[in-house]
Parts: structure tokens; sequence; C-alpha cells
């Protein structure tokens, strides 16, 4: 497998490639991991940049302090996307309200860039009387009706299918300004679903981009042994799709490909499949312990590589983030992080009663006899 980070250098950085060209075995990316620019960055909207780096520092101060809870008893599960801030983000950023996303277990933060509130992301994790989904899912599975991020089901790569089927029921509708985002990691691609909606998706020319963080770990099997393919990218050109390759820790990089594929699945011109280079600097989960199987002085030198440590840097270069910004942001979010959990902790459990709500229009005779029974035994 092809895990160079080493961009092809522009002989310019006045002009941005094309991502589409750099192509599937290439590696597209727009800021070096020193901060410096390896290419023109085009021109962003207003205000992006910095909205990027303050959601990438804000989703890495909230998984700590998630991942603390779990340590401490009081939520049963989490997974941080820790060294990965920057493909979630630079991706989830190039959506617009009207799409769609379905996920996989590491974009939590774009439920939150979505305006997902943070009471309910913290809430679905402590599966109490605040969660909206009644404690449904597993921790980290978020679903959040309003900004239209679809929960994924915990068996690996069902979200792919999913997508594909939404973005072709989008398709039927006629619903031109909507798009798919879906998401996938590099272990996701050896899953049935891969194939079936990654066909599917080609096959329609559904209004769809699929972005597949590599972040070289599926728990303990390593991407080299995932695949034969050369990289997570060329696969897409067996599907008739084109397939970009981008440094997943250069959230610009991430951004600006992503944009470009959306625009073309907003056009009407079919799916686009990128592989975001990048690597997972925690454990799996809160259930996984990575120094059983893997060389941390790996993950050593990928800290050198963090994607927030990188764009900060490129920031303050253009003199749009200072110091005392960064102190600022971080001690507000401490205080929205720890009032947010406190709320959230105090709510009761769910109420069984609610096991017979929100699933069923119509509640089924045999249900409804089910709750008849149980409200029974509750009174008696
Ligand atoms: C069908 C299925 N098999 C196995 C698992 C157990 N499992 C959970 S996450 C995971 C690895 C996923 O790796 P990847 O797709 O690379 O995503 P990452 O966790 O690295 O973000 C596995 C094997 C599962 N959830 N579903
Ligand atoms: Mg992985």
């Amino acid at each position: 497998m092809g895990n160079s980070v080493a961009a092809k250098k522009t002989t310019s950085t006045a002009e941005t490639p094309d991502p589409y060209e750099v192509g599937p075995l290439g590696l597209f990316q727009l800021v070096d991991e020193t901060g410096t620019e390896t290419a023109a960055v085009p021109e962003l909207p207003e205000g992006l940049a910095v909205r990027l780096l303050e959601a990438m520092l804000f989703q890495r101060a909230l998984d700590q302090r998630m991942l603390n809870l779990q340590r401490q008893g009081r939520i049963g599960f989490y997974g941080t996307a820790k060294g990965q801030e920057g493909a979630v983000l630079g991706s989830g950023a190039a959506f617009e309200e009207q799409d769609w996303c379905y996920p996989a277990l590491r974009e939590g933060a774009i439920a939150l860039w979505r305006g997902m509130k943070l009471d309910h992301y913290i809430a679905q994790c402590f599966g109490n009387a605040a969660d909206p989904t009644h404690g449904r899912q597993m921790p980290c599975h978020y679903s959040d009706a309003p900004s239209r991020y679809v929960s994924l089901s915990s068996p690996i790569g069902t979200q792919i299918s999913h997508a594909a089927g939404a973005a072709r029921a989008i398709q039927i509708k006629g619903d031109k300004d909507k798009i798919v985002g879906g998401w996938m990691g590099d272990g996701a691609t050896s899953s049935n679903d891969f194939h079936a909606g990654m066909n599917f998706a080609a096959v329609w020319k559904a209004p769809i981009v699929y972005i597949c963080q590599n972040n070289q770990w599926a728990i303990s099997v390593p991407a080299a042994a995932q695949t034969a393919s050369e990289t997570f990218a060329i696969k897409a050109e067996a599907y008739g799709m084109p397939g970009m390759r981008v440094d997943g820790n250069d959230v610009l990089a991430c951004y600006v490909a992503t944009k470009l594929a959306a625009d073309r699945a907003r056009r009407g011109e079919g799916p686009t499949f990128i592989e975001m280079l990048t690597f997972r600097l925690g454990g799996h989960s809160s259930s996984d312990d990575p120094t059983k199987y893997r060389d941390e002085s790996i993950a050593k030198q990928w800290e050198q590589r963090d994607p927030l440590d990188r764009h900060r840097t490129w920031l303050v270069g253009k003199g749009m983030w200072t110091d005392k910004m960064q102190d600022d942001f971080l001690a507000e979010a401490g205080t929205a992080i720890s009032e947010a959990i406190t709320r959230v902790e105090a709510a009761p459990p769910v109420e069984t009663e609610t096991l017979f709500s929100d699933v069923w229009a119509d509640v089924p005779a045999m249900l409804r006899d089910q709750q008849d029974r149980y409200t029974n035994e509750e009174t008696v």
C-alpha cells in the first residue's frame, strides 16, 4: 500500500492542482505538515478557514472529555476522531444544509458542524432521557434529523449502501439541489456493502460523494492487510467513477477536494470516491489498546503531522489566528462542554414507555398488546 505522505510538489504555488488530475495514485495537498503551502490555496468562503480550526479544536477537546467520561464509568463507550479531525471537518464542511450525511463512527463533528445541539450529542452517549433518540443506539451513533445526519448501524459498511439508496431516491424525486455524503473507514472497503453501494451509485450516476478515511487501521488490521490494491482510491475506477486521493491531515485540501466532488454531484455528473490519508492517533475505541498490536513510534511520527497544528500554523502565518484567540477559544469550549455534561447527566433514565413510541405511525396489534400488558403490569 502506498501510504507515503509526500505529495507531488507543484513547481509554483501560484497554481492549485486539480485533485481529479492528481488522481487516485497521487496525493492532493495544499499545505504541508510545517504549515507551508505546497500549492496555492484557492479562495475560500468568508470565515471558513477560522471556523474549521475552531471546529477541530472543539472536537479534540470534546473527544478527550467524552473519553474521560467513559473511563470514569459515566458512559459505556466512545470512539475519538483524534488525528482525523482535518479529514472529518474538511469533508463535512463541503456539504450544504439541504444535503444528507451518512457517516461512519468518527464523523460526529460533522453533526455538530451542521447544527446538532451539543447537549444532544452528549446525551446520545449517555442514552438517557435527554437523548432525543431515547438511548436506542450505542454511543457515537448519532442521528440528528434537523441536520440530516443519519445514524450509522454498527455492522461495518452498511451506511455505504444506505447512502447510495438515499442518493438514488433524491434522483427519483428530482431534488436537483440535494446530494449525499457517505463516509467510511479503510476497513469498510472490504465489506459487501462497499461493492453494493459503489456499484449502485456509479451505475445510476447518483448524486453522492463517498469519503474513505484511510486512518491505516481497522481496529488491529493494518491497511496493508486490508487490500492488495495500490491505494484505496484506485478502487473507484473499477466501479466507473473517479477516485481522488487527498492528504487527510490537510483540512483545506480535504475541503477543496470534497467541494469539487460535491459540485460535480450537484451538477448531475455522478459520484466521486475520495480516499483521505490520515492516521488514527488513539485507540480504535474506548474498548481498545493499540499498544497491543501496533508500533506506537509510528503514531508518534503522525503526531508531527497533526491536522490541528498544521492548520493553525497556516492561519497564524496569514495573520488570521493568535495564541490569545486559541487560549480564549479553548477556555470557552471547555466551559461549554462542562456545562452541557452537567445538564445532560442530570437527566433521568429513558422512560420504558418510549420503547413503544416513535417506531410505528400505526402501532401494530401485536405491539399494542405488549404495550397494554406492560402498562397493566405496571399499575397492578
Ligand atoms: C460486519 C462487522 N464486522 C466487524 C465489526 C467489528 N468492527 C467494528 S469497527 C471495525 C473496524 C473498522 O475499521 P475502519 O472501517 O477502517 O474504520 P475505523 O474504525 O478505522 O474508523 C470492526 C472490524 C463490525 N462492527 N461489523
Ligand atoms: Mg480505519
